[in-house]
C-alpha cells in the first residue's frame, strides 16, 4: 500500500517522489511505503495551512469547531478496530493497547470538541472610562511534530487542542509510525473539516521534519521526542522566534515506603515499565523501595518478570515488539553497558518462541539493587527495563526521586496520607500518582515534564490555552 502526503486536502507524493519503506516491526516485513516528504512539500503544506486560516476555516465560530471535533470523534469511535489493526501492523503495539491508543484519540477529539467554545477572554476593570478586554485567539498555523510511541494519542492531544482553538495544522508523523495519522487526518476531510485545516507531511525528521521547525510560516509548534530532537526543533523555532512545547520523555521514579498496600502496588508498578514495551515517555523506569522491604519487594517484581513475554501484538502479549532495529540495539546496548557495570539481573523475561524472527523482540530485564548514579537509574532507555534502589528515610526517597535532569511524572506508594501527600508535592514533576499510576489516559490532565523532560503543557485544558495566545483591546468611551 502506498500512501502520499496529505496538503490542501489533496493526497500528493512528494515533490521529488521520493518513497520511505514501512517495514512492520512484528516480522521486519515491508508493508507499505509512506512519501519522504521535502522541503517544497512542508512549504506547500505551511501555505494550504495559512490559506484554510485566513479563509474557510478560519472564518468558523469556535462552536462550529468544535461540532467539527465531536463528528471526527465519533468517526475514530466508530473505527477503533479499524486503527488498532492498523496502528498495531505498524507500530508493533499488543493489539488492545492500540484500540485503547484509539479510544483515547476519540476522547482527545471529543475534550478539545466540547471545549472549543468554553475557552473565554477576561475583561480587566483598569479605568471607568475605558473597557478593556483580553481575548484567547489562535496562533494561527501550528507544527506538530510527533513521534512513533503514542501516534494517534499525541495527534489527538495536540492537533485535537490546535484545532479547537483555531489554528490550521501542519503535522509531520514520525517515519516509523504514519499511518493511523494519514488515516485520522483523511477521517477529519470527511467528516467535513475544511481542506487545508489539517495537512500531513510524512518522512524524514532531518529533512521533513527540520523543515517543518524551521519554517518561517509556523507561528507555533509542539514536538514530541527525545531531548536531542527536542533542542534542535527549538534552535529552529528561535530563528523565527516562535513558540515551542517539548514533551522529552523521562526517568520516572514509583517511591514505595515501607507501609505500602503492596498487592495493589505490585501489578500497577510492572505495568508501568511493561506498557508499550517501555517505549512510554511516563513510564515508570525507576522503583525506589524503602530498605527494610526491598528484598520482598524485588523478589515479587522478579517472579512477576519472569512470567512477562514480549511476543506478536495480535497474540496479546505482555508486550509486542520495539518499534524498528535502531531501537532494538539501543535497548540492547544499554543492557550490555549495564552489564559492563557489572549490575546484577534480579530477573528476565522471555521472547514468546513464536515471535517470528525478523521482529524487534526484547526481553523484559529487572536490574536490583542499582545505584542511583547507574548509567540505567540516570538515562532513559526506552524499552522494558527496570531498576530497584533502596532507600532508607523520606528525604532520601525525594532526592533520589528528583535526582535525574528528568521531571516528567513520579508515582508514591504508602498508606500513610500525609506522607505520600507531602512526598508527592516535593516531586519536581508535571505529573504526581499517589497509590496509583497512569490516571486512565488522562486525557483531562495537564501533562509535561521540568528539566531534560521539556517545557509547555499539553492535555487538558492547559493543553488548550497553549494553542492560543491573547489580544487586548482597550476601548476608550469615555
Ligand atoms: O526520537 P526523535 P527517536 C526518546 C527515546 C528514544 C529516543 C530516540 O528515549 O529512544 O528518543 O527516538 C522527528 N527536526 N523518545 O530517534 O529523533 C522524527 O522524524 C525535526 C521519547 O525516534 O526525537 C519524529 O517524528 N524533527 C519520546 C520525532 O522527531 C525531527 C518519544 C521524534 O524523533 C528531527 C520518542 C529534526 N532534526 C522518542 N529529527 C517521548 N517523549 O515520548 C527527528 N525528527
Amino acid at each position: 500500500m502506498v500512501h502520499q502526503n496529505l496538503i490542501g486536502g489533496r493526497n500528493v507524493p512528494a515533490s521529488d517522489g521520493a518513497m520511505l519503506d514501512v517495514l512492520s516491526p512484528v516480522d521486519g516485513s515491508l508493508f507499505a511505503r509512506i512519501a519522504s516528504g521535502t522541503a517544497a512539500d512542508v512549504d506547500a503544506a505551511v501555505k494550504a495551512a495559512r490559506a484554510a486560516f485566513e479563509g474557510s476555516w478560519g472564518r468558523l465560530t469556535a462552536t462550529e469547531r468544535g461540532r467539527l471535533l465531536m463528528r471526527l470523534a465519533a468517526a475514530v469511535e466508530a473505527r477503533v478496530d479499524e486503527l488498532g489493526e492498523l496502528e498495531s501492523r505498524d507500530n508493533g503495539k499488543p493489539l488492545r493497547q492500540a484500540k485503547a491508543d484509539a479510544v483515547a484519540l476519540a476522547r482527545y477529539f471529543e475534550f478539545y470538541g466540547s471545549a472549543a467554545d468554553k475557552l473565554h477572554g477576561e475583561v480587566i476593570p483598569y479605568l471607568n472610562t475605558h473597557f478593556i478586554g483580553v481575548e484567547r485567539v489562535p496562533h494561527g498555523v501550528t507544527g506538530h511534530i510527533v513521534p512513533w510511541n503514542y501516534p494517534m494519542q499525541i495527534f489527538g492531544r495536540s492537533v485535537g487542542a490546535a484545532l479547537a482553538a483555531g489554528n490550521a495544522t501542519v503535522v509531520k508523523p514520525a517515519e516509523d509510525a504514519s499511518l493511523t495519522i494519514l488515516r485520522v487526518a483523511a477521517l477529519a476531510r470527511e467528516v467535513g473539516f475544511p481542506d487545508g485545516a489539517v495537512n500531513v507531511v510524512t518522512g524524514l525528521g532531518r529533512t521533513a521534519g527540520a523543515a517543518l521547525a524551521g519554517h518561517p510560516g509556523i507561528d507555533f509548534l509542539s514536538f514530541t521526542g527525545s531531548p536531542e530532537t527536542g533542542t534542535a526543533v527549538q534552535t529552529a523555532a528561535a530563528q523565527n522566534h516562535v513558540g515551542v512545547t517539548l514533551e522529552l520523555g523521562g526517568k520516572s521514579a514509583q517511591v514505595v515506603f515501607d507501609d505500602a498496600d503492596l498487592d495493589r502496588a505490585l501489578p500497577v508498578l510492572v505495568n508501568a515499565i511493561i506498557q508499550n514495551g517501555g517505549q512510554t515517555c511516563s513510564a515508570g523506569s525507576r522503583l525506589l523501595v524503602q530498605r527494610g522491604i526491598f528484598k520482598d519487594v524485588a523478589a515479587a517484581v522478579s517472579e512477576r518478570f519472569r512470567n512477562l513475554r514480549a511476543g506478536r501484538p495480535d497474540a496479546e502479549p505482555d508486550l509486542g515488539p520495539m518499534i524498528n532495529q535502531a531501537q532494538q540495539r539501543r535497548v540492547q546496548s544499554y543492557l550490555d553497558r549495564a552489564a559492563g557495570e557489572g549490575l546484577t539481573v534480579a530477573a528476565s523475561g522471555s521472547v514468546a518462541q513464536d515471535a517470528p524472527k525478523g521482529g524487534y523482540y526484547v526481553a523484559p530485564t529487572f536490574f536490583a539493587p542499582v545505584a542511583h548514579e547507574s548509567i540505567l537509574s540516570q538515562e532513559e532507555v526506552f524499552g522494558p527495563v527496570l531498576v530497584a534502589t533502596p532507600f532508607e528515610d523520606e528525604a532520601e526517597a525525594i532526592r533520589l526521586a528528583n535526582g535525574t535532569p528528568y521531571g516528567l511524572a513520579a508515582g508514591v506508594w504508602s498508606r500513610d496520607g500525609m506522607r505520600s501527600t507531602r512526598v508527592g508535592r516535593a516531586m519536581r514533576v508535571g505529573q504526581v500518582f499517589v497509590n496509583c499510576y497512569g490516571a486512565g489516559g488522562g486525557i483531562e490532565l495537564p501533562f509535561g515534564g521540568f528539566g531534560r523532560s521539556g517545557h509547555g503543557r499539553e492535555k487538558g485544558f492547559e493543553g488548550l490555552i497553549e494553542f492560543t495566545t491573547t489580544r487586548t483591546i482597550v476601548i476608550a468611551h469615555g
